[in-house]
């Protein structure tokens, strides 16, 4: 059953008539306050991206907001007032850390503005299509803080120090384009187009072995976390678990015979 919700939108679609395979979809919605993720609304995101996770008919996820916004960032009200005692013992980051585990691909459509926690959400995705219009930037600096759900580091590790650098000390965003060209997302598409194409990629990746889509994941994410030497194992190691999966005999099969392979997950 699917839940709803004060802050988000949350449903399935099919990936083709009957095939019983979904994707699920993700709508910030917060417009009056351009999506501005308070603590309300990402318990609410998390909460639907678990459920999806747990959702054997659902192999990836799109994530999205509105055209205007995806996200201008954590909701600037609600922190206003905060001590530095306060907002520890709230532990807010909690629920942010729970996204780290989702193990379905999450693909971002990004339109408008991704500021601050909403770029770090972003960063956060494994897959990032943008409008034309979209935007992402890290604009703490302007109000006297610093980024504080990732972005000093995910950003310096796709973007590398100096430009990472620029952007976190002026808080100047990139622009769809540029941000193309600096490779921090995957594709740019006119307005109308975006969540479109986010949609296809998932339905594309919906059709090919759940358990081989999750180890892959789970191999490149690996990557950030340390050295290559144990990365590589890591990969390796998931490498070798695959072949004990029906989905590898399957696709390997079918491809010797020359025809389409029908993933079980299994
Ligand atoms: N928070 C709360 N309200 C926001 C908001 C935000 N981040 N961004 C926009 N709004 C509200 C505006 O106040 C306005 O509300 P009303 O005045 O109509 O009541 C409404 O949305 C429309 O915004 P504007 O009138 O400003 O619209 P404009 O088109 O003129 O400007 C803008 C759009 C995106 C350039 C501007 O709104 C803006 O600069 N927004 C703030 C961007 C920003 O500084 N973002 C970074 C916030 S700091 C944490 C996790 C994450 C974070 C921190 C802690 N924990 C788990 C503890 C992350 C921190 C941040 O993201």
């Amino acid at each position: 059953m699917t839940m709803t919700y004060k802050n988000i939108l949350s449903a399935k679609e099919e990936v083709s008539a009957k095939s019983g395979i979904n994707i699920g979809i993700v709508t910030l919605n917060r417009p009056t306050v351009l999506n501005a993720l308070n603590h309300e609304l990402m318990e609410e995101l998390v909460t639907a991206l678990e459920e999806f996770d747990r959702d054997d008919s659902v192999r990836a996820i799109v994530l999205t907001g509105s055209e205007r916004a995806f996200a201008a960032g954590a909701d600037i009200k609600e922190m206003s007032d905060e001590t530095t005692v306060s907002i520890m013992l709230k532990d807010r980051f909690a629920t942010w850390d729970r996204i780290k585990n989702i193990k379905k691909p999450i693909i971002a459509a990004i339109s408008g503005y991704a500021l601050g926690g909403g770029c770090e959400l972003t960063m956060m995705c494994d897959i990032i299509i943008a409008s034309e219009s979209a935007q992402f930037g890290q604009p703490e600096i302007n109000i006297g803080v610093i980024p504080g759900a990732g972005g000093t580091q995910r950003m310096t590790r796709v973007l590398g120090k100096y430009k990472a650098m620029e952007l976190i000390l002026t808080g100047r965003p990139l622009l769809a384009r540029e941000a193309y060209e600096l490779g921090l997302v995957n594709k740019v598409v006119p307005v109308e187009l975006y969540l479109e194409e986010a949609k296809a990629m998932a339905k594309e990746i919906a059709g090919k072995s759940p358990i081989a889509v999750r180890l892959a994941k789970e191999a490149v994410l690996k990557s950030f976390d340390g050295p290559l030497n144990e990365g590589l194992q890591f990969e390796r190691k998931n490498f070798y678990m695959l072949f004990s999966s029906e989905d590898q005999k399957e696709g390997m099969k079918a491809f010797l015979e020359k025809r389409k392979a029908t993933f079980t997950g299994k």
